[in-house]
């Protein structure tokens, strides 16, 4: 064991930048790679990570403390033996979160830093603005800047157009690593030429982003240059149009003079703007403007599918947090507020707000807290499960003669069709398991339950509730219609436990005491499938030599898709009509 001195490694040409946040605290125990703080300049957002795996000891650092390459950052104690931890500075990043491999340069870079102190302040001047430029007259050529220990980091962003106007240090294109999220600035103002990127392309330091014809280049006046000028887009570039004019008929020395003047008139205009600010740049405008989050929230952003512009940041500077991205999608899931339960969330519009009492009179009824929740759960399984729905018609003209006959004896409870359909469908369950099971979260596994419970839906005064029978293959039909007939009285009081609602590994929806023929149920999720049953009545069916006249009950069977197979799903109500036609089986 070692203590390891964690520094901050060659973040590329920025110093003194601002630590955001800060990951751990003393006595963490963090993995190899694992991020300690984030740091943010005006143009990049960075994650140093820890250089190995082990405990954070002797914390240098707070939120609001600026930074520079090799300051310290903590110690750390390395489960890793690796001797040298002692001199080994903080590991640098890089775009594949491996280890960078070792530059040719390394050991030159390492000391040119440190021994570079006469160039130090012209030096990152020149190159924050927009680094290795070759500027040649009114043409700027943008290159990558030096980025740090990054090569090959994917553009994520491209920010402009060729012909677009850009301020001096508007963010032309964004770059991100898997541990650094960075802007390549304009070096100055001008018009956006020959843009060589686009989304998805890798740059390394020196690359080329683009040409900039800069608005300084008006001297010679080619026609482009006057065009755009003569469109207005600055101040500056009109006085300085002005001014070459007039510079043309004067003497050599008044030439000189005239440019100094110039010069300074751009100058003044240039504070001047600054000054009066808060002009938009058009990147705002278009709503362009990079988004302001590290790029491990940005990873766990496109994990989840979320676009980070539509993501509210509530961190300093509106910087988007991971707890942002989760506040967002827990709404999306939610419908975006009990409200708008039934119409919003998952990425869809609001529904609009509509005045109806233009077109009538209308009375506001606030909505049951259960018709609330159903709302919200019924919206969710709508979206979140691919349902098909397989229909039938079971011939229970033999099942109704005995559940007449049995309830016309007054033994035992009554007899309604249901209790005979939550048995069928027990023992269907059996044959056909994954009818059984529910999809494992991550959608890798399916999870076969060994019991049976089968919850049905019961139409309350207060919405729908789905009380939850438990162990159906060991309970025979009378047991079956006094336990439903109870939990739907139960149900119909609001007096249903939490407990007596859960559970359920199958849902029944019978909607035959009211009427209907066949109707499309939504699986109750995490179940994979929902029985809809409608109202039975007489229909003359073939026998193979005349027309009988049976009593057909339709069935609904909705089912996940992702799950079932409609094939598996056809046998599972073949198996359903076949028990309920001939009720002898279900004793079986
Ligand atoms: N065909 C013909 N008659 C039927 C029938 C069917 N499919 N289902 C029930 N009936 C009959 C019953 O046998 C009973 O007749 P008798 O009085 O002559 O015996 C009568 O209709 C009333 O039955 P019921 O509906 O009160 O009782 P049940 O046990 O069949 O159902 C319950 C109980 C709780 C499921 C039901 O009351 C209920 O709430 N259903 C609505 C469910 C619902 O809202 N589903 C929609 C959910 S959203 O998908």
């Amino acid at each position: 064991m070692a203590n390891q001195k964690v520094t901050v490694p060659d973040i590329g040409d920025f110093d003194s930048v601002p630590v955001i946040e800060v990951l751990v605290a003393d006595g963490d125990t963090v993995e190899a790679e694992q991020p300690l703080v984030v740091l943010e300049s005006d143009k990049a957002t960075m994650e140093i990570p820890s250089p190995a795996a082990g405990k954070v000891s002797g914390l240098k650092v707070k939120e609001g403390d600026k930074v520079s390459e090799g300051d310290l950052l903590c110690e750390l104690q390395a489960e890793d033996d690796g001797a040298d931890a002692e001199d080994q500075k903080a590991a640098a990043p890089d775009a594949d979160g491996e280890d960078p491999p070792p530059k040719d340069d390394e050991s030159e870079s390492a000391s040119e830093s440190d021994d570079s102190d006469d160039e130090d302040d012209a030096g990152s001047d020149e190159d924050e603005s927009g680094s290795d430029q070759a500027q040649s007259g009114k043409t700027v050529s943008v290159t990558v800047p030096d980025i740090g220990d990054y090569d090959d980091v994917p553009v994520i962003e491209v920010l402009v157009s060729e012909g677009d106007t850009v301020e001096e240090d508007q963010a032309l294109i964004v770059l991100e690593s898997d541990k650094a999220t960075m802007d390549v600035p304009a070096p100055q103002a001008g018009t956006v030429r020959n843009l060589k990127v686009k989304e998805g392309d890798k740059l390394s330091k020196g690359d080329a982003v683009c040409e900039l014809e800069t608005d300084d280049g008006g001297d010679t006046a080619s026609s482009e240059n006057q065009e755009k000028r003569s469109k207005g887009d600055s101040k500056a570039a009109k006085q300085s149009d002005t001014a070459s004019k007039a510079e043309q008929k004067t003497s050599e020395a008044e030439d000189e003079q005239d440019r100094q003047a110039e010069k300074l008139a751009e100058q003044d205009i240039k504070a001047e703007e600054k000054e009066a600010a808060a002009p938009e740049p058009p990147a705002l405008e278009r709503g362009e403007l990079p988004i302001h989050a590290s790029p491990s929230v940005r990873k766990f952003s496109r994990k989840l599918g979320v676009n980070l512009r539509d993501v509210k940041g509530s961190g300093p500077n509106g910087r988007i947090l991971k707890e942002d991205v989760e506040g967002y999608v827990t709404q999306a899931l939610q419908g975006g507020g009990a409200g708008a339960a039934s119409t919003s969330g998952a990425g869809l519009p609001a529904q609009p707000k509509v005045d109806f009492s233009k077109f009538g009179p209308v009375e506001e009824k606030p909505l049951a807290r259960i018709r609330k929740i159903s709302a919200q759960h019924l919206h969710k399984n709508w979206l979140l499960v691919p349902h098909v729905t397989q229909t039938d018609n079971a011939d229970i003209t033999e099942l109704e003669a005995f559940r007449k006959q049995a309830n016309g004896e007054g033994r035992g409870p009554k007899l309604t069709l249901l209790p005979f359909v939550i048995k069928a469908v027990a023992q269907a369950l059996k044959t056909y398991p994954e009818f059984n099971s529910s999809l494992s979260a991550d959608g890798e596994k399916l999870l076969m339950k060994g019991y049976c419970h089968i919850g049905f839906a019961a139409d309350t005064p207060n919405g729908l509730v789905v009380p939850v029978i438990r162990d159906v293959w060991s309970k025979g039909i009378a047991e079956l219609a006094e336990e439903s007939a109870a939990l739907a009285a139960k149900a119909r009081d609001g007096k249903l436990k939490p407990d007596e609602m859960k559970g359920g590994c199958f849902s029944i929806s019978s909607l035959g005491g009211i009427g209907g023929s066949h109707f499309t149920p939504i699986v109750n999720a995490p179940e994979v499938g929902i029985l809809g049953v409608s109202r039975a009545s007489m229909q003359p069916v073939w026998d193979g030599s005349a027309f009988q006249p049976r009593l057909m009950c339709p069935l609904s069977l909705s089912y996940d898709h992702r799950v079932i197979d409609g094939a598996y799903a056809a046998r599972f109500t073949v198996e359903l009509v076949r028990l309920l036609s001939d009720i002898r089986r279900l004793s079986l």
